[in-house]
């Protein structure tokens, strides 16, 4: 069968009305950029863009140059198509607004430019992830207050992970969706329709340098997968952790998995509510999980309902085979309600 182009998959979107055109454009500056993006990456040592850039971000984690020049790719990118009101990234502080001399669209495009960025300079797979929201009506200027919308309002969510191929995946909230970009083409080509996660799995993603410090729930969860099938679980488990989300989620849509970044007491005593972002890391991968079947938890709480509270606000992220998800998150209920 003919291979379906990104540009022929959003047409055929377009006419089921389920997007836009001016969602349908978005989503094809958005892929052009990150093509702009993996072909920087692609350079490593020869283009002299590994290493820090010598300054920080708002995180005050110390910004690649990678982090900075991917950043600077998708604002560009979307500053003149008139499809966006503004746009918000975990490399800036506050909205940056579409520039006066360009026409104003009507969604707020969202992303983390390049996820994973530690793990650049080893030559690992690393991603940009992106979330797409309606700007309010009337709102001649978004400011931070109007990206505070709850996950399930996400117009689409999608990532590109920079790995051995560079793949797009995208939701609009009827499918989860892979394209593979074609370098000699120059596409991104529909390798994959409809992903599915399996709903149980025998594998497992986590930071296990951070055990200590988890939560009595967490440490009894994943002691019993460790526990194997000497244990209630009665079966062995596999662990992974890339220490690139985009990586490890990539890995669970395509053979099922369950990935955990949970609240710990070292991030309790930064004051820190998580490790990962809700707005341009979390909402958009529990959309495009919870739409290929699996689910997305902070443990407590579904995911994309949780009411934003700040643009760079973190949260703990269980995500992945549903069966697991819901295990772990019952296992959070029963120690809360042991405390009464
Ligand atoms: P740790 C990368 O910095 C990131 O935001 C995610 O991509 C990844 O899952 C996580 O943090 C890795 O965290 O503590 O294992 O380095």
């Amino acid at each position: 069968m003919k291979p379906i182009s990104l540009i022929q998959f959003l047409i055929e979107e377009r006419r089921a009305g389920r997007i836009n055109a001016e969602l349908s454009l978005l989503i094809e500056v958005v892929a052009r950029a990150c093509k702009r993006i993996a072909v920087a990456i692609n350079k490593g040592a020869l283009g002299g863009v590994l290493g820090n850039a010598g300054s920080d971000n708002v995180q005050g984690e110390a910004q690649k140059k990678l982090d900075v020049i991917s950043n600077e790719i998708l604002l560009e990118a979307n500053a003149w198509g008139g499809h966006l009101a503004a746009c918000a990234s975990e490399e800036m502080e506050d909205p940056q607004p579409i520039p006066d001399m360009y026409p104003k669209g009507h969604h707020l495009l969202l992303f983390d430019p390049l996820d994973g960025s530690s793990n650049i300079d080893v030559n690992i797979s690393v991603g940009t992830i992106f979330s797409v929201l309606r700007s309010p009506d009337g709102v001649e200027e978004p400011k931070a207050e109007h990206f505070l919308q709850p996950g399930t309002t996400q117009l689409a969510a999608g990532y590109v992970v920079y790995g051995p191929a560079t793949l797009l995946v995208l939701t609009f909230g009827h499918g989860t969706h892979e394209f593979t970009l074609d370098r000699e083409v120059g596409s991104f080509v529909l390798s994959r329709r409809n992903l599915r996660i399996p709903e149980e799995t025998a594998e497992f993603a986590i930071n296990m340098s951070n055990q200590r410090h988890w939560e009595a729930p967490m440490q009894r969860y994943i002691g019993e997968l460790l526990a194997g099938q000497d244990g209630p679980r009665g079966k062995d488990f596999n662990m992974r952790w890339v220490a690139s989300m985009v990586a490890d989620v990539h890995r669970i849509l395509s053979r099922g998995g369950v990935f955990f970044y949970p609240l710990d007491a070292k991030l309790k005593a930064k004051a820190q509510t998580g490790k990962l972002r809700l707005m341009y890391e979390a909402n958009p991968m529990a959309f495009i999980v919870e739409q290929a079947g699996g689910s997305a938890s902070t443990g407590r709480a579904r995911i994309l309902d949780l009411e934003p509270t700040a643009l760079h606000q973190r949260v703990p992220v269980f995500l992945g085979s549903k069966n697991e998800v819901a295990m772990a998150v019952r296992y959070h209920a029963e120690a809360d309600g042991a405390q009464g």
